[in-house]
């Protein structure tokens, strides 16, 4: 785990306090418009992963439990997605390039029992968690990514691998992604249970919004 620097990276339990703790990218910093993203962890640092080292376990209620490394990952039919990012608490970051592997080949090559429902994801950072039902998690644009900004993942933006859900506000692309269980029913995860809403379609869960640019 590297530290994740100054600027008082304090976390506590409440939503707020961690989005106050936020700071800005150096990365998102070069885009055209200072249209910039922030960088976020829920906990006080950032957990280094080696590209050869990273692995994705898919399990649950699948026909093969799958413990994939990167390479597997690239090795399969390859997304490329620009869409923007859009965080609940009001910033975005216009077309952003993206690519990875879509979560459906993800699940397809694991291969889904009849009683599968739903997707809990699990981070390195051993804290964050997200959902999606099955239904949410088989469309196109949401993605297991390896790159975006035109680069490999960096570790602050939850490198070598995290989810990105096009439609969705920002907290639902889990950053540092462990794992994958396929499981019945959607449990709340970590912002959820800290107030945000689990309709994190972008848009429907504040008044202020517009839908995402397909
Ligand atoms: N593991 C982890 N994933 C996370 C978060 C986090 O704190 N920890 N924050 C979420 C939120 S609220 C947003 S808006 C985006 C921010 O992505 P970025 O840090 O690459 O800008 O990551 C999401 N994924
Ligand atoms: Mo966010």
């Amino acid at each position: 785990m590297i530290a994740a620097g100054a600027a008082g990276i304090v976390f506590g339990a409440r939503v707020q306090k961690v989005v106050g703790s936020a700071f800005g990218s150096g990365l998102g910093g070069l885009l055209p418009g200072g249209d910039r993203f922030r960088i976020y962890t829920v906990t006080s640092s950032f957990p280094e992963i080696s590209n050869s080292g990273y692995r994705l376990r898919v399990t649950g209620l699948v026909d093969r439990p799958l413990n994939l490394t990167l390479d597997d990952l690239k090795s399969m039919p390859k997304t490329k997605l620009v869409k923007d990012f859009q965080c609940v608490t009001g910033w975005r970051v216009p077309q952003v390039h993206w690519e990875g592997v879509r979560l459906s080949e993800v699940l397809a090559s694991a291969g889904l029992k009849s009683s599968a429902a739903a997707l809990t994801f699990g981070s390195y950072d051993g804290l964050d968690t997200e959902s999606l039902t099955l239904d949410q998690a088989q469309r196109p644009d949401v993605v297991v990514a390896y790159r975006m900004l035109d680069a490999p993942i960096t570790t602050d933006h939850g490198g070598p691998v995290r989810l990105y859900v096009a439609p969705m506000y920002g907290y639902k692309s889990l950053k540092w992604l462990s794992s994958i269980q396929v499981v019945e029913n959607a449990a709340p995860g970590y912002w959820e249970q800290n107030g945000y809403s689990t309709d994190a379609w972008v848009g429907a869960s504040n008044q202020r919004d517009d839908k995402p640019i397909s």
